[in-house]
């Protein structure tokens, strides 16, 4: 309709939009009626000579009425928006579709650290590929993440997948998304976390699928030769220089 919000770039992108839209068009015929109602008393009601002010109770029926009628309605409107995003909740929260891809996500201060699975797509094996503030997806695949934190609360928030979801410390929180155009997108915190919380920024690259393999082909680290490297040294080399967070600790500390 408008371009007033991000791409959409995910399955459920366009039910969220929908939401957004139909919760701004109710509140906002409510704002301009409360507005035009309050402009019209204060024009209609305004001071003037002759008309001493009345000592209004409330306790009359049909002044009753103008608190109780607006209620039932808002009410009403509040349960149009409780149908129309049941759906919604449904298919976002409580469906969990077949994921093609598994990843486990970390929110810390300050930073998000993503372990993706490596060539064997498994997790929690040698050839993982951790990332610091990088993920990368394959578009038209359905990944499910498991979001933790390990310090305080954090919110994993990409705006052009509608995705919004708190990391909550000691908890495992899972979801799913399916990214519908390839590109990169913005990774955020919509958690003040700390000082330094605005700078918790990320990048979601969506790929085609034989470009996203590629890249975890090239990330990956090759598995340990018998007797050759040490798990610490193959660790190490799975991950890149670049990114301090992805170190034989890290990669310990937020493996399940
Ligand atoms: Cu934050």
């Amino acid at each position: 309709m408008f371009d007033w919000l991000p791409r959409a770039a995910s399955t459920y992108a366009h039910d969220i939009d929908g939401l957004i839209w139909l919760i701004t068009a109710i509140v906002g015929v409510w704002f301009i009626l409360a507005e035009a109602v309050l402009v019209f008393l204060i024009v209609r009601y305004r001071r003037r000579p002759g008309h001493p002010a009345a000592y209004v109770t409330g306790d009359r029926r049909r002044q009753v009425a103008w608190i109780l009628v607006p209620c039932v309605a808002i009410l009403a409107c509040d349960l149009i928006i409780d149908g129309a995003s049941a759906h919604v909740w449904e298919k976002m929260k409580q469906t969990q579709p077949k994921p093609e891809l598994e990843i486990r996500i970390e929110g810390r201060q300050w930073a998000w650290i993503f372990v993706h699975p490596g060539p064997d797509g498994r997790l929690d094996t040698p050839d993982d590929v951790v990332k610091m503030n990088e993920i990368h997806v394959p578009v038209n695949a359905v990944v499910r993440f498991a979001l933790r934190s390990s310090d305080t609360l954090h919110s994993l928030w990409i705006p052009e997948l509608r995705l919004k979801q708190d990391a909550v410390p000691g908890r495992t929180i899972y979801g799913w998304f399916e990214a519908t155009r390839t590109g990169s997108y913005g990774v955020l915190c919509a958690e003040l976390c700390g000082a330094a919380h605005g700078m918790m920024r990320g990048t979601l690259t969506v790929d085609e699928p034989d470009v996203y393999r590629g890249w975890v082909a090239a990330e990956a680290s090759p598995p340990p030769a018998a007797g050759a490297a040490s798990p610490a040294t193959t660790s190490a080399a799975s991950t890149s220089p670049a990114a301090p967070a992805s170190t034989p600790a890290t990669k310990g500390a937020i493996a399940r």
